[in-house]
């Protein structure tokens, strides 16, 4: 068979960066794009930098991104750049439209007109279903987004649909719940948490300051997740497709499980700060993965206690570096 070609958006995030490795296992080519910017950070692919091919296009750029489609007519292209932290979203809400949503809208268009037999997936997310309707949540679940972000997702959710339905294109939308990692950005709240467990355990830090415990999220590892993007591609039709692990837990026992490890006690540490709070908050998300593990054969591998271990014992072992 011969080699068969990915298109990734958003290489340099923690998904982008798995999912580039995975691809490679399974020798594709992997074709990365990433934005201009001053100076540049590929961090978290700088291992594998050498095996991908880097392009630059920006989602806000309808013609870079025709272009990349025409020169390196992708076989799957993987739509995972978007601005992603839910309080930016509050702070700068147009620009979080134009990226998250809008932005579908452009690499869909470019698929449309210069390739459309390329298989697309589209990153939606669990935020699209902020003020819970039904629990668990599933595909059929209303949405009802909390956040600029989170209604930006419900945009890109269904025009993605809207293509499927209206240009026969293969669209997929996988609606994932919180997956974290060692790669998470520093400001998501998991990754927010071990790092400074790491820090006060180390006594470089006292004291973390934090907004609502009480939320609840149904948290899961990137590695995983990044597994099921690829299965929804290899189907015989396109569909959308809940990943969870079917388990929540509150911001309080990410905490307690994480200064627990480290043998600390997390109520002498953590201060309750305002400015962590957001004008509206999703109290509750756990995904019912049934149909991803019934059509697509997916199970998580890595259990919430697992992942924030992980997380913890990388962090430490960065920090002692
Ligand atoms: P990250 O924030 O780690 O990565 C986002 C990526 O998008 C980065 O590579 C970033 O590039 C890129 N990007 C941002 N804006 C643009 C732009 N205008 N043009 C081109 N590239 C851009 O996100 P994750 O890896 O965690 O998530 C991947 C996707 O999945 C996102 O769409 C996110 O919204 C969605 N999602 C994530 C979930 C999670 O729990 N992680 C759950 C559900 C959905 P740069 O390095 O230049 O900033
Ligand atoms: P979320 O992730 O908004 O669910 O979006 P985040 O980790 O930022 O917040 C999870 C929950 O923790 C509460 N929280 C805090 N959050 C942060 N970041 N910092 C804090 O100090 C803090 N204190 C409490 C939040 O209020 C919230 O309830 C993530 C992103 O990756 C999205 O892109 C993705 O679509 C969804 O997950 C699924």
């Amino acid at each position: 068979m011969s080699q068969k070609t990915a298109l990734i958006t958003g290489i340099t995030g923690q998904d982008g960066s798995y999912l580039a490795e995975l691809l490679l296992s399974m020798n594709y080519r992997v074709v990365g794009m990433v934005r201009r910017t001053s100076t540049i950070n590929f961090d978290r692919i700088k291992h594998i930098q050498e095996q991908v091919d880097i392009v630059q296009g920006d989602l806000l750029d309808q013609s870079s991104m025709m272009d990349i489609v025409r020169e390196y007519q992708p076989d799957e292209v993987y739509n995972l750049a978007a601005q992603s932290f839910v309080p930016t979203s509050f702070s700068q809400p147009v620009l979080t439209g134009e990226f998250t949503a809008l932005g579908v809208t452009r690499i869909l268009e470019a698929i449309r007109h210069v390739k459309p037999n390329t298989r697309f997936y589209q990153a939606s997310s669990s935020e699209m279903f902020g003020k819970v309707q039904e629990v668990p949540q599933r595909e059929s679940t209303p949405l009802y987004p909390r956040s600029p972000y989170g209604v930006a997702k419900v945009y890109g959710h269904w025009i993605t649909v809207n293509y499927r339905e209206s240009y026969d294109l293969f669209a997929c939308s996988g609606i994932l719940f919180n997956h974290e990692s060692p790669r998470r950005g520093l400001e998501f709240v998991t990754h927010k948490v071990t790092h400074a467990v790491a820090k006060i355990k180390l006594g470089l830090q006292k004291e973390l300051r934090m907004g609502n415990l009480d939320a609840r999220r149904d948290w899961g590892f990137a590695g995983d997740y990044v597994r099921a993007m690829w299965l929804m591609l290899q189907q015989d039709h396109p569909d959308d497709y809940v990943i969870a692990t079917g388990e929540t837990h509150a911001v309080s026992e990410l905490l307690d499980v994480a200064f627990s490890y480290v043998g600390l006690n997390y109520q002498d540490h953590v201060i309750i700060d305002p400015k962590f709070y957001r004008p509206a908050e999703v109290d509750l998300l756990i995904g019912d993965p049934a149909k991803a593990k019934k059509a697509l054969g997916w199970e998580p591998q890595v259990s919430f206690k697992v992942l924030v271990h992980m997380m913890v014992d990388a962090d430490l072992a960065e920090l002692k570096k």
